[in-house]
This record gives structure tokens, sequence and C-alpha cells, in this order.
């Protein structure tokens, strides 16, 4: 039998996990004590985390990759995201390591994204070690949270070699890790050690004709477009001829013009790399995710695994209300249709698709998060549009039975408030599967919900819980459509006319609802400036400056207490819009309108609609 052999000096290894359970602060740890810095750098904290968005969000949005050196083995670690609407970014991952560490926490236990991120990795076949993080927290269950983990492991079908898994107790803050759950000390020796010990070496000749998968895609200014990819096979020599297969079955002679391996937290460039390395290369303008490099001599592309489909869309409109223009510096109909096909070639599980109207485009993606996140980036980078409400894309099976798509929900709350949980849901046609108390007062309960019911949802939990719950919620497949959802309960207040508002004007309006902006502020006729206390819309005049008498009256505008606004975020305000409104993004203000600004043909317009 031929035995390929091993490339024992490396190790390529995926972080995965729920979000927040402390990924990107354990690649921190490894870097720091694989002395990657020197003694004199200051490292801030969770560094693999270098985009702008994640810093302020503290979520990693792309997976990233580093290397650090134990001994004479390079352990090659990609960092992924834990928020289920980028699991997109993970699947692909894993194709390129060999195993993974499933971090979970001590505290939460398995969650949502926990389940799916290892389905994956067992699907692929891909080694698991678990590490039970944040050991060090009040309260952790270091050993209840390694049951829930074979619990897992068995009903997602893992066959005994997978459940014979290697556990390793750490606290990625405190930088240390041990395979006895009562440590407190130590380092990260253990981890270090059982990536080499469990984790296979990457398989592949090196003397054999190449074969490189590409499963990530990078940008750099000076260099432009970067493949990150695995070799399955072979040699990559700088300056090489290969053959490019595309996912549509065509091919492309391209010269990989300069060749990276990851040290540390830098690209560096080598002259080759051999079969079980991660590599970068340059030169190639137009490489995308799911390529094959091959050996001109040898063209066989390697399969790619589909990526999950897009569960919500919603549209990107020019911006037509009468502020357009003024804040952005991209705002044709080119402007943006050029910048978001140009994010469908990175990011993956997203879609664009033109519509009968040349000025709006429709974008589909995984989630709410993935759509706003876009959004915001857009806004940052100059853009300015309009967006609609975000709808779930419904779909048909063979017998033409309209499908939905469903979440797996995870809520966690004390106890007083399960009963208004449920009776929110329940309204929301959510089924309740699974309901348990935790020490301590907390109840854990599990739902199966339609998507839709969702949207809108989790400011409404945070207040009905006064911020004590947590909602966790993954796509779970499509179901048979579950009947109509009445959405918003409540109408909007729209702006009466064009102007500046006003504290007397404002003060008029306040007891109708709950306003979004206060005095000073730049309004236009059909603007929403808050949310009506009643369901329907009710249209206010918060311009509206008192007639001037000659005497003086007693109380002056000083005198008006106003109530302090309500500021949405993106994400709320997404939330926020029904299906005849729209939110306006430019890179300095979110505004709420109706689509129809003016009352008299919004009223037509709802004459002819009954
Ligand atoms: N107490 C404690 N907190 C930790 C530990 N590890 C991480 N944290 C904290 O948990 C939070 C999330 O950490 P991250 O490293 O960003 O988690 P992540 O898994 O990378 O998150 P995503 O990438 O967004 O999925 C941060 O506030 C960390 O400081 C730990 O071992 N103990
Ligand atoms: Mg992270």
């Amino acid at each position: 039998m031929y035995i390929l052999k091993l490339r024992e000096d490396i190790r390529n290894v995926a972080i995965i996990a729920h979000v927040d359970h402390g990924k990107t602060t354990l690649v921190d740890e490894l870097l720091k004590q694989s002395g990657t810095f020197s003694s004199h750098e200051t490292v801030e904290d969770r560094v693999m985390d270098s985009g702008d968005l994640e810093r302020e969000r503290g979520i990693t949005i792309l997976s990233k990759n580093t290397s650090v050196h134990f001994g004479d083995t390079k352990i090659n670690i990609i960092d992924t995201p834990g928020h289920a609407d980028f699991g997109g970014e993970v699947e692909r991952i894993l194709l390129m390591v060999d195993g993974v560490l499933l971090l979970v926490d001590a505290f939460e236990g398995c969650m949502p994204q926990t389940r799916f991120v290892l389905k994956k990795a067992l699907g692929l076949k891909k080694k698991v070690v678990v590490v039970i993080n944040k050991i060090d927290r009040p309260g952790a269950r270091p050993a209840e949270v390694v049951d829930e983990v074979i619990d897992l492991f068995i009903e997602l079908g893992a066959d005994e070699d997978q459940i014979e898994f290697p556990v390793v107790f750490a606290s990625a803050k405190e930088g240390y890790a041990s395979f006895d759950s009562r440590d407190r000390e130590g380092d990260m020796r253990p981890i270090y050690e059982s990536i080499i010990e469990e984790i296979p070496a990457p398989k592949g000749e090196v003397d054999e004709p190449l074969q490189v998968l590409f499963s990530s895609l990078d940008y750099d200014d000076y260099i432009g477009r970067i493949g990150v990819g695995r070799i399955e096979r072979g040699t990559v020599k700088r300056n090489q001829q290969v053959v490019l297969c595309k996912a549509d079955g065509t091919q492309q002679n391209v010269k990989i013009s300069k060749l990276y391996t990851f040290e540390g937290l830098k690209r560096t460039e080598v002259e080759s790399a051999g079969a079980g390395e991660i590599i970068c290369v340059s030169g190639i303008a137009d490489i995308n995710i799911g390529e094959t490099a091959c050996d001109p001599e040898h063209v066989e592309p390697l399969d790619f695994i589909k990526i999950d489909e897009p569960t919500i869309s919603m549209n990107f409109i020019v911006n037509t209300s009468p502020f357009a223009g003024r804040e952005g510096k991209f705002v044709t109909s080119r402007n943006i249709r050029d910048r978001l096909f140009k994010e469908v070639e990175t990011n993956v599980s997203m879609r664009v698709e033109e519509t009968d109207t040349t000025d709006t485009f429709k974008v589909s993606g995984r989630g709410e998060l993935h759509l706003s996140i876009l959004i915001e980036t857009m806004r940052r980078e100059g853009y300015e549009f309009a967006v609609s409400r975000p709808k779930v894309i419904f779909k048909r099976d063979e017998k033409g039975q309209l499908l939905e798509p469903m979440e797996l929900l995870v809520v966690e709350v004390p106890s007083e408030y399960v009963g208004t949980v449920i009776e929110k849901l329940g309204s929301r046609k959510a089924e309740l599967k699974d309901m348990s108390a935790h020490d301590g007062g907390a109840t854990h309960l599990e739902f199966s919900v339609p998507s839709r019911g969702l949207i809108g949802y989790r400011s409404e939990f945070l207040t009905d819980t006064n911020g004590n719950g947590i909602m966790n919620q993954i796509f779970d497949g499509y179901e048979p459509y579950k009947g109509d959802i009445q959405m918003r309960e409540r109408g909007s207040i729209v702006v009466h006319e064009t102007g500046e508002s006003n504290a007397y004007g404002l003060f008029n309006t306040q007891d109708r609802g709950k306003l979004f902006i206060g005095p000073g502020v730049e309004v236009y006729e059909g603007m929403i400036v808050g949310e009506c206390a009643k369901s329907e819309d009710i249209v206010c005049n918060v311009c509206k400056t008192k007639h001037l008498t000659n005497t003086r009256a007693s109380g002056s505008d000083d005198a008006l207490r106003l109530v302090p606004p309500t500021t949405l975020s993106l994400e709320q305000c997404m939330e926020f819009i029904a299906d005849d409104e729209l939110l306006e993004v430019t890179p300095e203000s979110l505004r709420l309108r109706k689509m129809i600004l003016s009352k008299e043909l919004r009223l037509k317009q709802q004459f002819k609609n009954k």
C-alpha cells in the first residue's frame, strides 16, 4: 500500500466556538507565550480582531491566519468568527486544517453555534480537541460542561474515534491551561502539546504535481488581491506558471508572482512552500474562493463544499430623500452597484441581484448582522443609500408547498421573566422545545421559531427582561410556512413639514409616543422621528414654533421638559422599519422615512390598496 508522507513539522488548526467564548483571546495567549512578540512590544488585547468594526464591536467578523512555533513544529492557526451570521466563513476555513480546538465557555456551556461548528467539523472528519475555556469565571461548571459536550457529540452522530476527544481546561484571559479542571495556574503548554499530539500532521507529497485549494481571500493596498489556501500536494515556487481551475469549470493560465506564509501576525515572502503548508499568493487578479491551482501537466481540480444559502434579504436603493447627496461621496446607482458586486466576490455567503428598477438591488445574506456589517462598512467608505425592511427568503418544496427559514433560539433568563418570554414568542409562532432550570435561578429555554418572527424581537426581549436575559439564535433549516405573524404593534410618528425640530414642537409631540430625535435636528416631510404609542402612524409638526404674543407667557421654552430621545442603533433602525418605510443611510446620519413622503399621496395609496 502506498502511504502518504506526513509533514511532521507542521500542524494546521482552526479555533471554533460560539460567539464570545474566547477564541481571539486564546490566540493572543498562544502568540504571546510562544515568544512571537519581543519583550518590549506592547500588544493590544484581541490583536487578531484588526478590523475597525471588529475592534469597536468586540467580535470577529473575518477569519484570520497566524502561526506560532512550538519546539520544531510550526502551528498554523486560524481564528474564526463565532457569530452565527458568519458561519459560512467557518465552513470553508475547515478545509485548510486537519483539526480544531472547540472552545466551550465553562459557565455558559454548549450554545447554538457550538453545535453548528462542531457539526461541520465532525462532518468533515476533523480531529477535535475540546477546550473548556473561562475556567476562572465565578460559577464555572467544567465537569457539567464536559458532559454537555459529550452529549452533543453523541447527538451529532460522532463516531467512536471522534468521541474519544481530549479535553483541556483553560483560562485564555489569565493565560493558563491544564488537563485537570481544578488547576488555576500554569501556562498554555497543555494547549500546544495537545495540538501537536492530537491533531494529525498534514499529509502530502512535496514531489507530486502541484495542487492548491484556495479557501479564503485577502486584500492588500500594495499587492492587491491575495488568495489564501492550502497546498494539498507538491511544491509551489515563486513565479511558477499554474492552471487555475475556476468554479464554473473553466481554466486559466496564470503566474503566481509572489508567495507568502504566515509568521506570527505577518505575511512573510518565501521562495517556495511544500504540501501541507497554508500559503498566500498574489499576482492572480481575479482569484476566487473555491478555485484550485494545478500543475499545468496535471490539471485536477478539488471539490469545494457548498456554502450555505442566504436566508434574509433587503433592498439597497439609491437615496431619494430631500437630503440626498448632502453627506455621501458615492451616491449613484452605478456607485452602489459596483460596490455591492465587489462585496460578493469575497463575501461568499452573500448574494446581490439586480431588480426591475435600475436603482434598486436585492442583497441577501445569512442574517441581520451579516447585512448590517455591510451597511456600516459602506457608510464609512462614503456611500449613501436607503435600505428596505429585511425579509426572510421563502422557498417552495417539490410539491409547491411554501417553506420558510426557521431558527433554533436558546434563551437564558432569570425565572421571573419566563412567562413574558414564552408569551411574546408564542405570538411570534415559536414552539417551546425544551426548558430546564439552572442552579442560581436562571431558566434555559429552547424554541423553534420562524426567522421572520425574530426580526425585531431582540430589543423587545432586552426591555422585557430588563437586560437580564441572553438570547442566541441559529438557522435551523426550512419548514412549512407557519402562518401570519402580527409584526410591529406600533405606528410611526411622521414629520409634517420640512424644517428644524424645536423644543416646542417636540414637547407637543412627545405624549404621542417615543421620540428618536431632540431639538435642532433637520427633518423633512415624511421622515419618521419616533414610535407612536398607537398602532397607526400619526403626522406631527415637530418644527412648530409658538405664536409670539405681546406679553411673553410665563413659561418660556426653557421650561419645556423634554424626555431624552431614544437613539436607535443601525440594527435597531433596520428592525424598526415597516414594509412601507425605508432607512436612509449616509456617512453621518441614519434617518427613518416613509417610502411615500407626502401625506396626501400616502393616503391615496392606502385608499387604492383597500
Ligand atoms: N473570564 C474570562 N473571560 C474571557 C476568557 N477568554 C476570553 N474572555 C473574555 O470574553 C470576551 C470575548 O472574548 P473573545 O476572545 O473576543 O471571544 P471570541 O470567541 O473571539 O468572540 P467572536 O470572535 O466574536 O466569536 C472578552 O471580553 C474576553 O476578555 C477567559 O478565559 N476568562
Ligand atoms: Mg474572535
